[in-house]
């Protein structure tokens, strides 16, 4: 077992049974241009994840730990997409319109891929999905059952949002959740702040925070250490 210093109480896991999972750090959300700015937020706040969440992703690849990331977004012909997601907010430009990195949460498109920094490797499945929650429609509760998950270290975008609702799937559906609180990013400071209260609180009531140099020193990785070149 390997132990992480973590609020509300120390996070346990067996690395063979534990998937990092990289929520959404797409560029739609994390770059100007895309559907995040298009909501009249600011991407530098989310930008400033990217860094820490490279530091995990490498030193979890190093250990050995499945790795799973995900998209939020729809099919070309937003047959996917409801009524209800499409009307919400006031933006400019909405879900499948043309921005400067393509149509606006639509698969395949320039924005909705993962950034540079955080790109998937051969062996790391990429769930799509269309919904907030990582789990509605799609298959994530198949992989993670095949490799017989039972934790998750969860990185990614929005803290409030898509990290929120795949927390709390993932705690219904049974899976211990540790959230890294570096590693997920809010165009709200505010929201960041308590976001991350909210799911410690309780006594942890569906997961648990701590930073990313507590994982890092709890899998036996340098958390000082520069991540490496980009490929
Ligand atoms: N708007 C916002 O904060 N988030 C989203 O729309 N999606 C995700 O969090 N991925």
């Amino acid at each position: 077992m390997t132990a992480v210093q973590a609020e509300p109480y120390e996070f346990t896991f067996e690395p063979a049974t534990t998937a990092l999972l990289m929520i959404d750090f797409q560029r739609d959300f994390v770059y100007p241009g895309g559907f995040g700015e298009s909501l009249g937020n600011d991407t530098s706040l989310l930008l400033r994840a990217v860094g820490p969440a490279r530091r995990v992703l490498e030193a979890c690849r190093a250990a050995g730990i499945f790795v799973v990331h995900t998209r939020e977004g729809h099919r070309a012909d937003l047959s996917d997409l409801t009524s209800a997601k499409f009307c919400r907010g006031d933006a400019p430009l909405r879900i499948g319109e043309t921005g400067p990195m393509g149509r606006l949460l639509v698969r395949g498109e320039h924005g909705h891929d993962i950034v540079d920094e955080l790109r998937p490797i051969a062996g790391e499945p990429v769930v799509d999905k269309p919904g907030k929650g990582a789990f509605y429609a799609t298959d994530l509760a198949a992989i993670l059952g095949v490799k017989k998950v039972e934790s998750l270290i969860v990185c990614g975008v929005t803290t409030e949002v898509c990290v929120h609702t795949t927390v709390r799937e993932a705690n219904d559906r049974g899976f211990d959740a540790l959230v890294l609180s570096d590693c997920v990013g809010s165009y709200f400071p505010e929201f960041q702040r308590v976001g991350l209260e909210m799911i410690k609180a309780q006594g942890g009531i569906f997961g648990w925070v701590a930073d990313s140099a507590a994982l890092l020193s709890a899998i036996g990785a340098d958390a000082g250490a520069p991540a490496a070149a980009k490929a």
